[in-house]
């Protein structure tokens, strides 16, 4: 059985001694975690947190990674320096990036497909907004989503993990109910099947206003295999219990 995952985002949040307290408080609470843990942090931040983590049971994460390689792309990180500094996991198309940066779902397969060849698992985000879901597209939109990333890394999609973030309920408080969350779940883990005979392996997370008190609800839905974690993550407290939750 595959073990969960509960990521944290920390989004443009933090600062020097923010992180370095967060952390510590983490790792002072953390045990041995029974799940996989990770938390993204921005880019400037890589290495004091990486510092903080050496022989630590969470993992480093980016919260973007460039679609190109190297070369003149002012302002971009490639994903080889994010490997640099021991990141294991990058999220890709996150609906911030989305929504404020124009990511479109050929460059989020793009960014995607750099971070696998580094060796770094992107953590792809999908998710429909409020408009969409009104309109019923909610299956149509996050299956365009997850297919750019499939037919591009066709050969290397069991290596990902998928994280449905329904817009809507992204630093809302408005959480998905988990029958809500697990109906998307179980339509994208149709679609990694059909895709892939290693599509059990892929770890699908739900992102959107999880917290301590909806976690354990959420992660204990057949399809649900993590969370992704923003406003929470931000205090210790929380993130641990969301963490315990995933037991
Ligand atoms: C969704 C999530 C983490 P929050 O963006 O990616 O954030 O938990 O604050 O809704």
């Amino acid at each position: 059985m595959k073990k969960k995952l509960i990521a944290g985002n920390w989004k443009m949040n933090g600062g020097l001694a923010a992180n370095e307290a967060l952390v510590k408080g983490l790792l002072a609470g953390l045990g041995t975690p029974a799940c996989d843990v990770a938390v993204a942090v921005p880019s400037p931040y890589l290495a004091q947190v990486q510092g903080l983590l050496s022989g630590a049971s969470i993992a480093l994460g980016a919260q973007d990674v460039s679609a190109f390689a190297s070369g003149a792309y002012t302002g971009e990180v490639s994903a080889a320096m994010l490997k640099d500094f021991g990141v294991r996991y990058a999220l890709v198309g996150h609906s911030e990036r989305r929504q404020y940066h124009g990511e479109t779902d050929a460059v989020v397969a793009e960014k995607a497909r750099q971070a696998l060849a580094s060796g770094i698992t992107p953590i792809v985000c999908v998710g429909e907004t409020l408009q969409e879901r009104e309109a019923g597209q909610t299956e149509s939109v996050v299956k365009r989503q997850l297919a750019a990333v499939i037919h591009v890394n066709g050969h290397c999609i069991s290596e990902i993990v998928v994280a449905y973030e329904p817009v809507w309920a992204i630093g809302t408080g408005r959480t998905a109910s988990p029958e809500q969350a697990q109906q998307v779940h179980a339509v994208l883990r149709a679609q990694l099947m059909a895709a892939t005979p290693h599509a059990d392996r892929v770890r699908l997370l739900y992102g959107g206003s999880m917290n301590a008190a909806n976690a354990a609800e959420l992660l204990a839905q057949p399809d649900i295999d993590g969370g992704l974690v923003g406003g929470a993550s931000l205090k210790a407290e929380d993130f641990l219990k969301i963490i315990a939750a995933a037991q």
